[in-house]
């Protein structure tokens, strides 16, 4: 259906523009309000024009001198965005996606651990050791495999009934592994897990993280965007008390993919961690202040501009266009719950910290049974058919996973603001037609 090899010579313009037609055509549309499958969705107009400047302009964000207007940009949000989590957030960067910067922030973490590190490599070390919550986002293993520590050393620490990391059970595990003869750096938290959209306490995580003199690491990539709403910036209290932050404005805040910021206190430790001194970009008598370039922070050399589309956005919604953007979407999350609550066909999984709405489809023999989970096995399979039927009749499109002891169940999440009260009940009201069919 679809002609993907290349060849020696170039096609007519003909063809080529019926390929383009395909290229739409066979694409999920992710900017309609239906999709409601991942932790990006919608279609924002300053941004994707922002996007289409910043592809025409083709910049590299390393040095003031080829991106003059971009290195400034980046250094006004951040500065912006520390200045939203705390007094004492000082530097960041922008990052390819939010694994990467929570990969970053362990590289942080280590270097902040022993800073001999860089140049000598592991071989003399101790085990070093990561905790994060088993709901917790996997890149925190990923990472940890990938500069060396290993995933067998993220110890991964249990969570309560709705997916709040208990810490009780982190500062257990931090002793344990003391007694084995690990060396804990790093507590990954999250706010707003990736599932159920559960956000750690972090104020009980930041006190242990003091005791035991451990990098504290928030991952808000997901639960980020909420710094911006009056009504719900609450659920971030304690973030000012930690090491390093992402925040991912390509998630709840619809900025066009990808959009990841990773904050830090120490304004010294991204150039001291990752500093190179290439002297044929950063040369040490530029005609400039050499402090204005920002690519010796960097882990990257070339790096896309991403901060034109979100500032654009910024500027022209304003801090409380943002605000509404959110408080709508709480809104929607809300009167989601309380209609799955409402419908005998719908369960939901545990009860709703934030936009992720998690919950089973009942086929009709289960409806009105009080333990639902004794019919695990059955209820694992409904989840996954029905959403084979939806994608194949292309009106939504939303996902669903397993997690712990629940069998497969379906995620809504939203970061579209156009959607509203109808739509929910659509959604809703659509997959109980494929549940029946
Ligand atoms: N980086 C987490 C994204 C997962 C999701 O879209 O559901």
């Amino acid at each position: 259906m679809f002609d993907f090899p290349v060849e020696q010579n170039g096609v007519t313009q003909e063809k080529l523009l019926t390929l383009i037609k395909n290229t739409i055509k066979f694409s999920v549309k992710t900017g309609h309000r239906y999709f409601v499958n991942q932790l990006f969705s919608g279609l924002d107009p300053y941004g994707l024009a922002g996007q289409w400047l910043t592809d025409a302009l083709n910049a590299s964000v390393y040095t003031y001198e080829v991106a003059p207007i971009f290195t400034l940009m980046e250094s006004a949000v951040i500065t912006e965005m520390c200045r939203m989590i705390g007094p004492e957030w000082n530097d960041g960067i922008f990052c390819p996606g939010g694994s990467m910067a929570n990969g970053i922030a362990i590289h942080l973490a280590r270097f902040n651990y022993n800073k001999s590190i860089k140049k000598t490599g592991m071989f003399q070390h101790s085990r070093l050791m990561l905790f994060t919550s088993e709901e917790a986002h996997y890149s925190t293993q990923k990472f940890a495999s990938f500069i060396g520590i290993g995933e067998d050393n993220v110890i991964l620490i249990e969570t309560d009934e709705v997916g709040r990391m208990l810490p009780n059970r982190l500062e257990e595990g931090i002793q344990e592994q003391l007694d084995f003869g690990g060396v804990p750096i790093l507590v990954v938290a999250t706010l707003g897990t990736t599932v159920r959209g559960a956000f750690d306490p972090l104020n009980e995580i930041a006190e242990i993280c003091v005791k035991y003199r451990l990098w504290l690491h928030v991952d808000a990539a997901w639960g980020g965007g909420i710094i911006f709403s009056q009504r719900h910036r609450s659920k971030l209290n304690g973030i000012e008390r930690a090491n390093s932050a992402v925040i991912n404005p390509h998630k709840l805040l619809a900025v066009p993919q990808q959009c990841s910021i990773l904050l830090v206190k120490d304004k010294n430790i991204l150039h001291a961690c990752h500093s190179k001194g290439a002297e044929y970009l950063f040369q040490k008598d530029k005609y400039y202040d050499q402090s204005y370039d920002p690519g010796d922070k960097y882990l990257q050399c070339g790096r896309k501009c991403d901060v034109f589309k979100f500032w654009l956005m910024w500027k022209a919604k304003g801090s409380s266009g943002f605000a509404k953007h959110v408080d709508a979407l709480m809104d929607a999350a809300e009167y989601f719950e309380e209609q799955v609550l409402a419908r005998p066909e719908f369960r939901l999984v545990s009860k709703r910290q934030y936009i992720n709405v998690c919950f089973w489809y009942l086929p009709r023999y289960l409806r009105g049974k009080k333990d639902v989970l004794e019919h695990s096995i059955q209820l694992h399979k409904v989840a996954a058919q029905i959403k084979g039927a939806m994608v194949k009749h292309g009106a939504i499109m939303l996902g669903y996973q397993p997690l712990k002891q629940f069998p497969n169940f379906f995620r809504f999440v939203a970061q579209n603001s156009a959607l509203g009260r109808k739509d929910v009940d659509f959604i809703l009201d659509h997959i109980a037609d494929l549940g029946r069919a």
